[in-house]
């Protein structure tokens, strides 16, 4: 399989993380993508959407986006690979809505990032931007109060989470770490027991 990705997204790194815990990094050629241009043709004819990541099986079926590869590879794991997303019951909608939760922190941290820099300072709206950071600090507080790290081993929410708050370190200046104790206090013990979340650090 070809995963098509960046070093710096947090939708890829929650791929990549899904993928070591599940025992699969020797199935899959990590494969460098821009997403700039904007309209990038050559990953255009792999997502319409021009987004990252997508994931090649080797048959050619293209899977997007990242919530689909994460079912994808937790399925095709080993039987003796740890279930990520549970496949029913109560569990299974609370794992996938907090790791929505987590998808939207990281999306409203990347619109924000994206207004930097693809508008010049005399487009960018200042309301806008702090209707996204909003959401941002309005997920963080939730995962605050209700934080993760209550399963033996971490589960999709968790890596989503995971991957959402090292990106927000590497765009957003590490901020949302101010008055969040229970999130940081987790983060460590998650990158403790995940030893891929260091592996796929971003470069800063
Ligand atoms: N919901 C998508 C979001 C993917 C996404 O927004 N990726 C960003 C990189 S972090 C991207 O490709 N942006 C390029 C663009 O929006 O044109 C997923 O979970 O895969």
């Amino acid at each position: 399989m070809k995963l098509y990705t960046s070093p710096t997204t947090p939708f890829g790194r929650k791929v990549r993380l899904v993928s070591a815990l599940k025992g699969l990094d020797d199935q899959i050629e990590v494969i460098r993508a821009d997403t700039n241009p904007p309209g990038n043709a050559e990953l255009m004819t792999q997502n319409p959407l021009g987004k990252i990541p997508v994931l090649i099986l080797d048959d050619g079926t293209r899977l997007f986006d990242s919530r689909v590869i994460c079912e994808y590879l937790d399925r095709l794991g080993p039987d003796n690979s740890p279930q990520l997303i549970p496949t029913a019951g109560d569990e299974r909608w609370k794992t996938l809505t907090r790791a929505s939760l987590a998808d939207g922190i990281a999306e409203a941290g990347v619109l924000i990032y994206y207004e930097g820099l693809y508008r010049n300072e005399s487009q960018r709206n200042a309301d806008w931007v702090a209707r996204q950071q909003s959401k941002v600090d309005a997920g963080l507080d939730y995962f605050e109060q209700d934080p993760p790290g209550k399963n033996a081993t971490p589960d999709y929410a968790d890596i989503s989470l995971a991957a959402a708050v090292g990106h927000l370190d590497l765009r957003h200046g590490g901020r949302w770490r101010n008055n969040r104790p229970q999130l940081v206090a987790w983060l460590d013990r998650f990158s403790t027991a995940v030893p891929a979340y260091a592996l796929t650090s971003p470069p800063t």
